[in-house]
């Protein structure tokens, strides 16, 4: 049955979200909401993290208390809840390291000159990092210098003595403390291998200590696998710096080729867009009757374009599949991470075509055209030859592009904030010693169909901002301010009179468009250039984290690093361990007494703000600085 608008409205802040879900009923396009809600009810044993399937003598569902309180093998509920926590910290972060090693990789093919599709954009930045890890630059050409960094970070992944490089970013106390925990990452892949041990039967029966080694591998996440995706990229691609664009459905183009990139990582993303902007493949889709060829970008692979190269941004996870409902899209580039599969019975309502380019990535029902380092010029160039022939298929009786973009800034990195500042931290400590800015948040992760879509990101993001609170926001949550309106320099006037006159002096946003998901690891970086210079340690600063509405493993391990390194972090989707109270009470708080800051999770938005603006509070009493 057709929803009612009332109903529609439930289900998505945003106009264009609502216009497109009812055009998608009516096409008959299955989209993640008619998807959630067949699955209704779900399983309360999960949900609480309270099933286990690690062994063949399972699966086991835990009843605390009764009858069934133990796993055939005798795990108990606080056990099976910590592996369960802790393999998904594992999945994340795996995620998010594997995709720092492709930009590795091809740092090292650029290096080794075995590449002509890449090169390194910010040499000075390439030589910056090489310094800053230790490899003597002065006198070395560019390509032996990358071959030397490439070489060092490959170590970090694997066999490395000692600890990940870019962990001494951290203060020394923070240092200190994870060393005396014993939870100072090692190789990146080292953590990830050993969750996937302890995690085994008959392994680590004891939940806080796999909490410890979870956050271990999640600090190996952070401060190692996204900070060298994020570094990398930046030497590969061009550093950030500010841009505008434009985001919402409305940048898809009615009498252009449209193509999408969705995904991750800028590899391929890049790749095509060259091809995109080539002159005779712009003449080549005028021959076909179109007006040109315009990329966008959904989720993270369409961050990494737009804070380098301005280029638009379609929407967000939860605007995947209604992207597609436009009928005005003729490829979708993927890459990997967060690309439902129920974008392939999509695209088949319409002219659509996926195209998968990872070998890691394959879905039966697209289209798998490889790219690698050698051949990623040319197989663009066939996408982009693709789009154009597609294009005279579109039905344009079918195309609904149901809103105008809404402008938006980007391109925040650390540099270019520092460049905003005049070249160091010290306007914005001063800034936020005198209070006109209170404290610093960052928003990050996804969207969830649990979840009104964009409404705790954009609702939680204005309270932060009205409270002279600036916000730094990532991944979809990113994409949630942009569309509404919030990273245009006038949205100064939604921001309390401290925050307000600092937007205006600089003419920035008072929300800051850092990135996406791996460039969380740019908020790491602030965190531990602001505590060194107030000699602090970063549980010290006034800063807090929120993901209000995250679905992702990659977000759990994004949660537990910034709490690891001293970030409360608010949570707007409770995760799965209320299973056990053990595990339950450290995450919201025992591990304040370990690590100096824990988890809370509230669903309510205001509820978020009010947490996260305590706590600012508490931290700048604490440091002395009006409240
Ligand atoms: Fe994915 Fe990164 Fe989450 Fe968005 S925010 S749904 S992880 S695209 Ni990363
Ligand atoms: Fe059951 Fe233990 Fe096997 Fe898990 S590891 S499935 S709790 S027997």
């Amino acid at each position: 049955m057709a929803r009612s608008q009332e109903e529609i409205e439930e289900l998505s802040i945003c106009k264009d979200a609502q216009i497109m879900i009812e055009k998608a009923e009516k096409d008959g396009v299955v989209t993640v909401w008619d998807r959630f809600k067949a699955q209704q009810p779900q399983c309360t044993f999960c949900k609480q993290g309270l099933s286990c399937r690690n062994c063949s003598m399972g699966p086991c569902r835990i009843l605390p208390g009764k009858e069934r309180s133990l796993g055939v093998c005798g795990a108990n509920a606080d056990t099976i809840v910590a592996r369960n926590f802790g393999r998904g910290v594992a999945a994340g972060a795996a995620a998010h390291s594997d995709h720092g090693r492709d930009l590795l990789e091809t740092l090292d093919a650029v290096a080794n000159s075995d590449t002509q599709s890449y090169e390194i954009r910010d040499v000075e930045k390439l030589i910056r990092i090489a310094n800053e890890l230790g490899i003597k630059t002065e006198g070395k050409e560019t390509l032996q210098i990358a071959k030397e960094l490439a070489d060092l970070l490959l170590e970090e992944f694997g066999i490395k003595k000692g600890n990940i490089g870019f962990t001494m970013r951290a203060p020394e106390v923070r240092r200190k403390l994870w060393d005396s925990l014993n939870i100072n990452p090692r190789g990146i892949d080292r953590e990830v291998v050993e969750m996937m041990h302890r995690t085994h039967m008959g392994v680590d029966q004891d939940p806080v200590s796999l909490l410890l080694h979870a956050a271990r591998v999640s600090l190996s996440d952070g401060w190692g696998g996204s900070m060298i995706a994020t570094e990398l990229s930046d030497i590969l691609f061009g550093t950030p710096k500010p841009v505008e664009s434009k985001v919402n459905l409305g940048v898809l183009k009615k009498d252009e080729v449209n193509i999408l990139v969705h995904g991750h990582s800028p590899i391929v993303s890049e790749a095509v867009l060259t091809a995109v902007r080539d002159k005779n493949n712009i003449e080549m889709a005028k021959a076909a009757g179109a007006n040109g060829i315009n990329l966008a970008g959904l989720c993270c692979t369409g961050n990494e374009l737009l804070m380098r190269q301005g280029i638009p941004m379609a929407g967000n996870h939860l605007m995947t599949e209604l992207a597609i409902a436009t009928g005005a899209v003729e490829l979708v580039i993927v890459d990997y991470q967060c690309i439902m599969p129920g974008l392939i019975p999509a695209m088949n309502c319409y002219h659509t075509k996926m195209i998968t380019t990872s070998p890691k990535a394959k879905f039966p029902g697209a289209e798998h055209i490889e790219f690698n380092v050698r051949n990623a010029r040319t197989q663009a160039q066939k996408l982009v030859e693709m789009a154009i022939e597609l294009y005279k298929k579109r039905d344009k009786n079918r195309v609904l592009i149901p809103v105008e973009p809404v402008p938006m800034m980007s391109g925040f990195s650390n540099e270019a904030i520092l460049q905003a500042l005049g070249g160091s931290l010290a306007p914005l400590l001063d800034a936020i010693k005198s209070g006109k800015i209170r404290g610093v948040a960052g928003l990050v992760g996804c969207n969830n169909p649990r979840r009104k879509h964009d409404y705790c990101h954009v609702t939680l993001t204005k309270e932060l901002i009205k409270n002279d609170i600036l916000v730094l926001g990532t991944g979809c949550s990113a994409v949630a301010m942009g569309k509404a309106g919030l990273y245009m320099p006038e949205a100064a006037s939604l921001a309390g009179p401290g925050l307000s006159s600092v937007c205006k002096a600089l003419n920035i946003p008072p929300a800051l468009h850092v990135g996406s998901c791996v460039d969380n690891s740019r908020i790491l970086h602030l965190c531990g250039l602001v505590a060194k210079e107030l000699g602090v340690d970063i549980s010290d600063l006034p800063v807090a984290g929120s993901a209000p509405e995250w679905y992702s493993e990659k977000a759990i391990s994004i949660g537990l690093y910034f709490v690891a390194s001293g970030v409360y972090t608010v949570l707007g989707v409770t995760p799965n361990i209320t299973g056990s109270k053990l595990v339950t009470d450290l995450a919201l708080d025992g591990l304040t007494n370990v690590v100096g800051a824990c988890f809370a999770v509230d669903t309510d938005p205001h509820k978020m703000a009010e947490l996260m603006i305590n706590h600012i509070n508490k931290k700048r009493k604490k440091l002395n600085l009006p409240v």
